[in-house]
This record gives structure tokens, sequence and C-alpha cells, in this order.
């Protein structure tokens, strides 16, 4: 059986609940994402095999990246430099997206997956 868009009516049911929980619309595109923060690289890692482990069973998987906080694309070299020596370029956010790509859209599985997500992550 081909995997079906959520409906108008499950998206309300479903959807609304993670947008209260800081997961957002991703612009132009059928898809939820959601960023999550850590205290160091080593935590969002533990996260993200958690979150693997999960993908690997249900066979449904996220867009994802591993990125660090202090690492603009706009700061200088040598704030850069600076946040290198204080060690605070740690990789300690990642950020999520969920669609499935089967139906170009949000599916039920992602839907499970965003709940998954949500019930391994301790706020910081
Ligand atoms: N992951 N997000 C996402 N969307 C899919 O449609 C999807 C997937 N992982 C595996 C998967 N589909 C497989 O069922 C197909 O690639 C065969």
């Amino acid at each position: 059986m081909p995997i079906a868009k959520l409906t108008t009516d499950e998206r309300k049911k479903l959807v609304e609940p993670l947008k209260n929980n800081e997961w957002e619309l991703v612009d132009g595109r059928d898809a939820i994402k959601k960023k999550f923060k850590f205290n160091d690289f080593n935590e969002a890692f533990g996260f993200m095999t958690r979150i693997a482990l999960q993908a690997d069973k249900v066979d449904h998987h996220p867009e994802w990246f591993n990125v660090s906080v202090g690492a603009k694309r706009s700061q200088t070299n040598s704030s850069l430099r600076l946040n290198s020596i204080l060690n605070l370029q740690v990789y300690n956010n990642v950020e999520i997206t969920l669609a499935t790509h089967e139906c170009q859209g949000l599916s039920v599985r992602d839907v499970d997956l965003a709940n998954f997500i949500d019930s391994i992550y301790k706020r910081q």
C-alpha cells in the first residue's frame, strides 16, 4: 500500500500538537522541521544515534544537520579563532526536517518519527 499524504483533518489532529512543540512547517515544501540544542557534541550525537536506530527500524529517515551554534558564516576570522580557543565551536545543535519522499509530503510516518524524537529529547 502506498503511503498517503496527511488529510486536512489529520493535520489538525496530528501536526498542530507538533507545531505547539516547536516543530515548524518548511517554506515551499510539505515538510516539518525543528532545532534541538545540547550541551556538547557528545549529547547531540547520542541523540542522533538513537534516532538513527529508530529510523533503521521503521525504514523512515530524517534529513538533518549537526551544526555548531557559534560558527556562523557572518563571523569574522578573528571571532572564529576565539571560538576555537575558548572551545565554543561545539557541534551541539541538531536540525531535523521530516517528509515522506514516497508521497512527496507529510505522512503519518513523519508524525510518528517526530513524536519519537520529542520523546527522547531532554531539553537543556
Ligand atoms: N525516509 N523520509 C523518508 N521518506 C521516505 O519515503 C522513505 C524514507 N526511508 C526509506 C524509504 N522511504 C523506503 O521505504 C524507500 O526508499 C524504499
